[in-house]
């Protein structure tokens, strides 16, 4: 179905692609009709959060950029200040959610198979396990890829993309569609840019400048602990917004780029 990477069918959404189909519907077709249950099972997982007054922040990055380095330096410093929980995504292993829980933060670890992103019905799945009640914070780290998840809507409020430094500060001119999804922009590994000369942090900004972006771009080392603070600050505000939200009977949805089925099916 999916000729580009063979992604579309997740674990959570097969029941729906395997249903026979009518004569004359094509990928595409198939695709959308995915696409649209996605969202709306999205809008039910937002609806959890937000009756629990929950933020859910997902984060998206290239495989090994620091993210779940990231949440461990998070949960580190503010376990006390909130209450945090994490949804890991990745191809295979428990490794991920098995570094968030020796933290002592509960963690649930998503083997995707075959799919290259998480999906809203995956999360869903997940988050029947989790103890929503009292929860502050879900972080839900997608699964290692700087194409994909940008484009499907798992029910949480904000999208972080992170870019380390070791990648090249052109990603976001090549993977445009990653860097527009992104409500912020977190680069990582910073620590090392004493010798990696050739990324210069201000033609990576330029970068997302150029995409129309208006997402801050914070500047930190997970191992280092170096700007972490700007880092926690965002996430205090966000939280406060969201829970002004919640008492406003409102919600907020992120950057989801609608790119999801031509980045899937070549032939469109
Ligand atoms: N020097 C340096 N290395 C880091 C930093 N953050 C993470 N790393 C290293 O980068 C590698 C990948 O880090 P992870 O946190 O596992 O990256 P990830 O994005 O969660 O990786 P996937 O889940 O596989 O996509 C590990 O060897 C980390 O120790 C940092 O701030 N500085
Ligand atoms: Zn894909
Ligand atoms: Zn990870
Ligand atoms: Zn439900």
């Amino acid at each position: 179905m999916c000729n580009t990477c063979g992604c579309n069918i997740t674990p959570g959404n097969k029941h729906f692609a395997y249903k026979p189909v009518e004569g004359g519907t094509t990928a595409v077709s198939v695709l959308k009709n995915l696409l649209a249950k996605n969202d709306d099972q999205a809008v039910h997982n937002r609806q959890h959060f937000d009756s629990h007054g929950v933020l859910a922040i997902n984060l998206m990055s290239s495989p090994g950029s620091g993210k779940t380095a990231l949440l461990e330096a998070t949960i580190d410093a503010l376990k006390h200040e909130f209450r945090i929980a994490v949804i890991e995504g990745d191809l295979e292993t428990e490794n991920d959610a098995d570094r968030i829980r020796a933290k002592g933060v509960p963690a649930i670890q998503i083997t995707t198979g075959s799919a290259c992103h998480l999906d809203a019905h995956m999360v869903h799945d997940a988050l029947h396990s989790l103890p929503l009640e009292g929860l502050d914070i879900l972080f839900i780290e997608n699964v290692g890829n700087l194409v994909c998840p940008a484009s499907f809507d798992l029910g949480q409020h904000r999208n972080i993309t992170l870019l380390s430094v070791t990648e090249g500060d052109d990603k976001p001119a090549k993977y445009p569609v990653m860097f527009r999804a992104a409500d912020a922009i977190v680069l990582t590994k910073t620590d090392l840019l004493s010798v990696l000369d050739d990324f210069d942090p201000q033609r990576a900004e330029r970068f997302v400048r150029e995409l129309a972006s208006n997402a801050p771009m914070m500047h930190l080392s997970a191992r280092k602990q170096i700007g972490l603070d700007v880092w926690f600050d965002w996430l205090r505000q966000e939280l406060h917004a969201q829970r002004d939200r919640v008492n406003q009977g409102k919600t907020a949805r992120p950057k989801i780029q609608p790119e999801g089925v031509q980045l899937h099916v070549s032939t469109v």
